[in-house]
């Protein structure tokens, strides 16, 4: 649980918002099925503006000294909506998943209309986006987690829980939140193929996924071999470097990906559609 936010005074810091320009770039990261090999999604992640790219971390990290994390979270939305808005249609048939960081659910500023306002300002539907909450979200309180994430789904939004499994509260976080996405932390993926504990997990999860119809995604699949264990266990969707880096522009897998994939959906699971 983190210390209450202060609250900025004064003018923006220069280095998040160059006049009504965000000082951030945004990037794009499939989310891969592997049956047909098409992305049903990507997520949208944010950088710095510098010499050299700034990580998330190192942002968020800044913000929260200086009190400006509400302020940088809206530099963020502002620079992936204006993206977005550029983007040809072709690119916009599947929905953006949007980091929503742990403060920020619960900030009154969230839920007064101006996200919906920011959102129809760039020609961008509720159900357009899906917002990665994660299960380290300061939103202690049980009840408040299930009723913001109801009024989401009114709202139109998709529910994904983030990092699922990297935290200590992920399966109450998933209880109250009940999301349609359900996000499996990299660490559980990391090395899977050497790890038969963790296999007995995420098939366990594959199953529970089913039997609440939500969508199961293994995120930072880094080799083959941690894929082709992930989708002998059942996982369909998947993200991460293997399938393809972050990009300016929504990518599509390479080639090579496809064909290896197509291969791996032959001889792993002969019998599958
Ligand atoms: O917490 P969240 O799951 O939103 O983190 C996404 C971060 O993980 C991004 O910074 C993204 O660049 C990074 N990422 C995406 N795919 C991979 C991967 O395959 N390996 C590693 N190490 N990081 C990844
Ligand atoms: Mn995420």
């Amino acid at each position: 649980m983190s210390l209450p936010l202060p609250r900025a005074a004064g003018p923006l810091p220069a280095w998040l918002w160059s006049g009504d320009e965000p000082r951030i770039v945004s990037v794009f990261q499939p989310i891969v099925d592997l049956r047909s090999g098409a992305a049903i999604g990507y997520e949208v992640l944010s950088r710095g503006l510098g010499p050299a790219q700034v990580p998330p971390q190192v942002l968020f990290g800044r913000a929260r000294v200086e009190g400006v994390t509400w302020e940088l979270e809206r530099a963020c939305w502002t620079a992936a909506l204006r993206r977005i808005s550029t983007l040809p249609a072709t690119d916009r048939t599947v929905p953006f998943f949007f980091n929503v960081g742990p403060d920020v659910l619960s900030d009154p500023r969230f839920q007064d209309g101006s996200t919906l306002e920011l959102l129809a300002r760039h020609g961008i539907h509720p159900r357009e986006l899906v917002l990665e909450i994660t299960e380290t979200s300061v939103i202690d309180d049980s009840e408040q987690l299930q009723r913001l994430s109801r009024e989401l789904r009114e709202h139109g939004f998709g529910v994904a829980l983030d990092d699922f499994g990297a935290g200590h509260s992920g399966l109450v976080t998933l209880v109250h939140s009940e999301p349609q996405f359900i996000k499996l932390d990299q660490a559980l993926v990391r090395g899977i193929h050497q790890h038969r504990y963790r296999q007995h997990l995420v098939k366990a999860l594959v199953d529970f996924a089913a039997s609440v119809s939500a969508t199961l995604i293994a995120e930072g699949i880094e080799t083959w071999e941690e894929l082709n264990v992930l989708m002998t266990l059942g996982i369909r969707y998947v993200q991460g470097f293997l399938v393809a880096r972050p990009a300016l522009t929504p990518p599509r897998p390479s080639e090579e990906f496809d064909a290896r994939r197509r291969e791996a959906l032959r001889t792993l699971l002969p019998i599958s559609p």
